[in-house]
C-alpha cells in the first residue's frame, strides 16, 4: 500500500462455531423478510428510522463520496402527492388509463402472480417513506460538481442494509419503484444531479396482512452459489 493515514481495525474474535452460528441466526432473522404491500398507519418511532439510515450511511461505496440521499417522508399531505403522482405513472404502466400499457407484455406476465396493480394505498398508509436518492455527482461537499464512481452499487449495497436493520427493528418494508419515478425529485425538493432509485416503504404490516405465495419460493444454495 502506499503511504496513507490509517487508524487501527480489529473484530471481536469469534470461534469457528460462534461465527456459523451467528450466520445461521441473522440468515434465519432476514428469511423472515417479505415484501410487505398492506401497511397499518400505527406510528413508528422516528429514532428507529434515523438509526437505519446510519446504519445504511455505511455501506461501502465509490471513494468513500457516500453518493446517496435519504428523504423522510411522514406528512399525510406529501405522501397522499407521492400516492397521487406514482399512481398516475402505475395506471400508465400498467394500461389502466386506457392506452396502451407501458409495460410489456413479458413484463405484465413476469408480474401476474405478485397480483401488483396501479392502486398504491401503501404509499398513504405508512408511517414513512424513505426515498433513496442516488447522487450522480458530488462527492464529499455535495456540490453537484465532482464525480462519484460506482454510484448505483453503492446506493443498491446501502438500501439493502437500510432494509435488513429496518427489519431487524421489527418494521415491515416494501421496496417501491414507481416507473418512471422522476417525479420524486420535485416532490422531495432534490437536485437535478440527484437520481430517485426507489422508495422504501416503512410501517407494521396491516392485522390483515399478506404475501403472495410466489414471493416465498427461493432459489437453493446449490442454484445460486459455486465452489470454486
Ligand atoms: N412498479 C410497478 C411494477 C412492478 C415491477 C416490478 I420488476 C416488481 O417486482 C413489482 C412491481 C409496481 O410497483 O406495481
Amino acid at each position: 500500500m502506499r503511504d496513507h493515514e490509517t487508524t487501527p481495525y480489529s473484530l471481536p474474535a469469534l470461534s469457528d462455531a460462534e461465527t456459523v452460528s451467528r450466520a445461521q441466526a441473522v440468515r434465519d432473522s432476514l428469511k423472515r423478510r417479505r415484501t410487505c404491500r398492506y401497511f397499518s398507519d400505527a406510528p413508528v418511532p422516528r429514532e428507529a428510522i434515523e438509526a437505519a439510515i446510519e446504519a445504511a450511511g455505511t455501506a461501502p461505496n465509490g471513494a468513500n463520496h457516500q453518493p446517496w440521499h435519504f428523504a423522510v417522508v411522514h406528512s399525510a399531505a406529501k405522501k397522499r402527492a407521492i400516492r397521487e403522482a406514482a399512481e398516475a405513472e402505475e395506471r400508465r404502466f400498467y394500461g389502466e388509463d386506457g392506452e396502451a400499457p407501458k409495460a410489456s407484455e413479458e413484463w405484465l406476465d413476469a408480474l401476474h402472480d405478485l397480483g401488483t396493480d396501479a392502486e398504491k394505498p401503501f404509499l398513504e398508509t405508512a408511517p414513512y417513506l424513505v426515498v433513496v436518492f442516488a447522487q450522480r455527482k458530488g462527492g464529499i461537499e455535495e456540490d453537484g460538481q465532482t464525480q462519484n464512481y460506482y454510484v448505483n452499487e453503492s446506493v443498491g449495497i446501502a438500501c439493502g442494509m437500510l432494509i435488513a436493520t429496518l427489519h431487524e427493528a421489527g418494521l415491515a418494508t416494501l421496496t417501491h419503484t414507481p416507473s418512471p419515478m422522476g417525479f420524486l425529485r420535485e416532490a422531495c425538493g432534490r437536485p437535478e444531479w440527484e437520481k430517485p432509485l426507489m422508495i422504501v416503504v416503512v410501517g407494521r404490516p396491516s392485522d390483515d396482512a399478506t404475501v403472495p405465495a410466489h414471493a416465498l419460493k427461493k432459489k437453493p444454495l446449490s442454484q445460486i452459489a459455486s465452489w470454486l
